[in-house]
């Protein structure tokens, strides 16, 4: 029944969308435990984990970053600043859950599955990089900024009528929290009760377009109140809160509640992608130096110290191991058969559709000669 308003106070309107979404923190910058009644319970092997994944994508970022200006990768977005956000998440999920990545997601898909090898052929446009073997649970990563959103309240819903209790995880940026698909996409998934997890990693830009022009909403998470369902803003750079979250966010999920929003609030240390951005033309060193501080690993790597369960020794194992581990992945990848334009049409739908029937005996054609 409608109550009958007597004053319309159109700040107090704005206010009242505002409350209540303020970040969530468990670990601080020193690597104190700031909020121990949201410590998850996590044995010392998994703390150690949680770290040992962190340098892992920390190494692959450098050697990815080496890889593309030497010629030996492709696309490559920049992950360094990512790393509790885009670990911290998917190790809190479940290997029958389907994993919807964008373009800088590549460490969680291979956390979830992927072999090294294919995300290398994937940076260099190759089609095997796209063939995912069977009881991989996710899609190659998308480019369309937002898509992936409406592709996840579809899988999710498909997961849900086959009773599955599993859920669709998928990640944007803040950017991408501003296009149609976002909306659409919690709007939908939140109309089904659809098991969804949307994640926007909020890493301040959307190549040189800052986060406080990209909407005048005062939160990411806040946008959750218009499709109904619940949101909530994590430290992005503080891998317990992450898992946590991403955790409780599952367990609702799983349970027939529907989709839930999670906004990260990160960093990109690095350029967009390597592919000409030059960040020093739009953002302050001073500002880089602040997020720098922040650094997701220098806290895990404080708190793990102090707790006796790493080392610099140990730290440089794992770093000797992700190098040799590249190292072999990159070589198997040179190893790939040389791509050829038919193979690539042919991957396009299970039927080929008569236009690219017609590429396809072109260049075949070409290709025998
Ligand atoms: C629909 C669409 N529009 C524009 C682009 C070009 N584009 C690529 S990345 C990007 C910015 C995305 O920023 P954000 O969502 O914040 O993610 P981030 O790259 O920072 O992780 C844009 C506009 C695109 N790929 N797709």
């Amino acid at each position: 029944m409608a109550t009958k308003q007597t004053k319309i106070d159109i700040d107090a309107l704005l206010s009242s969308t505002n409350t209540d979404f303020r970040m969530v923190q468990i670990m601080d910058e020193e690597g104190n435990i700031v909020n121990p009644d949201l410590m998850p319970d996590l044995s010392d092997e998994q703390l150690v984990q949680f770290m040992t994944d962190m340098v892992w994508s920390r190494i692959l970022h450098e050697r990815s970053t080496a890889l593309n200006r030497q010629g030996r990768l492709g696309f490559y977005a920049p992950t360094a600043g990512q790393e509790a956000s885009q670990l911290g998440s998917i190790a809190a999920i479940d290997k029958e859950d389907v994993l919807l990545p964008g373009y800088r997601d590549v460490p969680q898909l291979v956390k979830h599955g992927l072999p090294l090898t294919q995300a290398f052929l994937w940076s260099r446009g190759h089609v095997d990089g796209n063939k995912y073997a069977d009881d991989i649970k996710a899609l190659p990563p998308q480019i369309i900024i937002g898509a992936q959103y409406v592709q996840a309240a579809g899988v999710a819903l498909g997961l849900k009528k086959r009773n599955k209790k599993n859920v669709a995880i998928t990640y944007t940026g803040d950017g991408g929290s501003s296009q149609g698909d976002f909306y659409e996409g919690i709007n939908f998934a939140g109309s089904y009760k659809a098991p969804a997890i949307f994640f926007i990693q909020n890493n301040g830009w959307a190549i040189s377009t800052p986060r406080h022009v990209q909407t005048a909403a005062q939160t990411l998470a806040q946008k959750a109140m218009a499709a109904g369902i619940p949101g909530i803003q994590v430290d992005g750079m503080d891998i317990l809160a992450v898992y946590a979250i991403t955790k409780k966010a599952r367990e609702y999920a799983v349970a027939g509640n529907g989709p839930v929003l999670i906004e990260t609030i990160c960093y990109r240390f690095g350029p967009h992608t390597l592919s000409g951005d030059d960040p020093t033309r739009y953002r302050d060193t001073a500002e880089l130096e602040g997020w720098q501080a922040k650094d997701p690993l220098i806290r895990m790597r404080k708190f793990l110290t102090a707790k006796g369960l790493w080392s610099e020794e140990k730290e440089n194992e794992v770093i000797e191991s992700v190098k040799e581990e590249i190292k072999d992945a990159i070589k198997e990848a040179d190893q790939a058969p040389k791509q050829k334009v038919s193979d690539f049409l042919k991957s396009m739908f299970e039927e080929p559709n008569q236009t690219i029937a017609e590429q396809i005996a072109y260049y075949e054609a070409k290709e025998t000669k």
